[in-house]
């Protein structure tokens, strides 16, 4: 933990717009954001105090660009392997791109912004049983139990800490090899929007997330988008 610098306040408008001040190691969280953000213009809802809001500032100025790109799998990751001891028992999965979900369920969020020389990873964690807004129930869900905020932010920091630093040093191989072991859209039948109103999505069997991050749909390799699982083929 000493090798992080946490600025936390109670309200903010997105901790990802704070991080934008910040530098390598430093890492911004709230209590509350009133403009919390995902990909796409979409919005992060969290109520005050309940799940983990947090940006960390990561300098990536000596990575391949398509290196730093691997950043929302590399955080989800850390993520899944740090709130794996808070949910035991239930199935912890990466969904490409950016999200790890528990029991078939969205548990995190990931938008990673590149800023400078610098990738802010923006994390959004449910923690606390909650009430979730009718639009997003049936597909969000939290950890519950004996997970709180400052636990699991600790022990995302944790891992995030050592699987950047083995993309620094060892590549992505290792990484995408504990990754395909946790790979939710895998042997599932989806289609894949680049945009919301995409009205041609590229649908098929997929075959996984590459060495390379992209999504195996049918041999197409897909580097953007949101996946929609259409039926479970094994
Ligand atoms: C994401 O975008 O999942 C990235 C979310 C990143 C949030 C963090 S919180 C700290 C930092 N500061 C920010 O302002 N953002 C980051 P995307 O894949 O576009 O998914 C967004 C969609 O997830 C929304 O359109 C909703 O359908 C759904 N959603 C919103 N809030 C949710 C929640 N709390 N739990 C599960 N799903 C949610």
């Amino acid at each position: 933990m000493d090798n992080w610098k946490i600025f936390h306040r109670s309200e903010t408008t997105s901790t990802n717009l704070d991080a934008r001040s910040g530098v390598h190691g430093d890492v911004f969280t709230a209590d509350f954001q009133s403009a919390g953000r995902g990909r796409l213009q979409h919005k992060w809802i969290s109520p005050a105090g309940a799940n983990l809001l947090m940006s960390v500032v990561l300098g990536v100025g000596e990575l391949p660009i398509e290196t730093a790109a691997l950043l929302p799998l590399v955080a989800g990751l850390a993520v899944l392997r740090a709130v794996e001891p808070f949910v035991r028992g239930k199935s912890v999965r990466i969904k490409w791109p950016n999200d790890v979900y528990v029991d078939g369920k969205k548990v995190c969020g990931i938008l990673c912004e590149r800023q400078g020389d610098n990738v802010i990873v923006g994390i959004g964690v449910n923690v606390r049983e909650q009430d979730f807004s009718e639009d997003i129930r049936a597909r969000a869900t939290f950890l519950g139990g004996t997970a709180t905020v400052e636990a699991v932010r600790d022990a995302v920091l944790d891992r995030l800490f050592a699987y950047y630093h083995t993309l620094v040093q060892s590549g992505f191989d290792p990484i995408h090899r504990e990754i395909a072991a946790v790979d939710f859209l895998k042997g599932r039948e989806v289609s894949v929007r680049q945009t919301d109103d995409d009205s041609s999505p590229i649908s098929g069997l997929c075959g996984g997330i590459a060495a390379d991050g992209s999504l195996d749909v049918s041999g197409t390799k897909i580097y953007a988008g949101e996946a929609h699982v259409e039926s479970l083929t094994r």
